[in-house]
C-alpha cells in the first residue's frame, strides 16, 4: 500500500484541480487530501473563498480517486499531517516547488506541473465579466 497526501484550497473546483488529484492518485493506492481551512486561506493568501471549507471538503471528497479528506488548519503542521496519515509521498503543484523539501526526511516529495491556463482567480474574473 502506497499512501499519497496532497493539500490545497480547491475553491471553485476546476479541471486543474481534478488533474492534479488524478495524477497524485496514480502515484499510489490511497489518496488523502488536506483541505485548507477558510482561516488558513486568509492567512496565507489574504483571499476569501467562494465556497466554505465544509463545501470544499465535501466536493473534493466526491472526486473519483480521493479516498480521504481532512482540514489543513496550519502550514506549520504539515509534518504532523504527513505522520498522522502515514503518507509515503507528498504531492504538490509546482507553484510550490522547493517549498516543502524539508519533509523529504519523512516521505518522498513530488511537485507536479500545474495545468496551464486555468485558475480559480481567472475563472472568477470570467464569471464577473459574463455576469456584468
Ligand atoms: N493546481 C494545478 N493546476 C492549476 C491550478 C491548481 O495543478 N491550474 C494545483 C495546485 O498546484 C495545488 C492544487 O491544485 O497543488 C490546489 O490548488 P489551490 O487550491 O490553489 O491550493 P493552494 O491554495 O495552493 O493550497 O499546504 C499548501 C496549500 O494548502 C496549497
Amino acid at each position: 500500500m502506497k499512501r499519497i497526501i496532497t493539500f490545497g484550497t480547491f475553491d471553485v473546483l476546476h479541471v486543474g484541480h481534478i488533474r492534479i488529484l488524478q495524477r497524485a492518485r496514480l502515484l499510489g493506492n490511497h489518496l488523502t487530501v488536506g483541505i485548507s481551512t477558510d482561516a488558513l486561506n486568509w492567512s496565507k493568501k489574504q483571499k476569501k473563498t467562494v465556497y466554505s471549507q465544509f463545501d470544499r471538503l465535501e466536493i473534493v471528497k466526491a472526486v473519483a480517486g480521493v479516498d480521504e479528506v481532512f482540514f489543513e488548519h496550519s502550514l506549520e503542521e504539515k509534518g504532523e499531517y504527513i505522520k498522522q496519515h502515514a503518507a509515503d509521498v507528498l504531492v504538490m503543484g509546482d507553484d510550490w516547488a522547493g517549498k516543502f523539501d524539508e519533509f523529504k526526511s519523512l516521505c518522498e516529495v513530488v511537485y507536479l506541473p500545474r495545468t496551464e491556463g486555468i485558475s480559480t482567480t481567472q475563472l472568477l474574473a470570467e464569471i464577473r465579466a459574463i455576469a456584468s
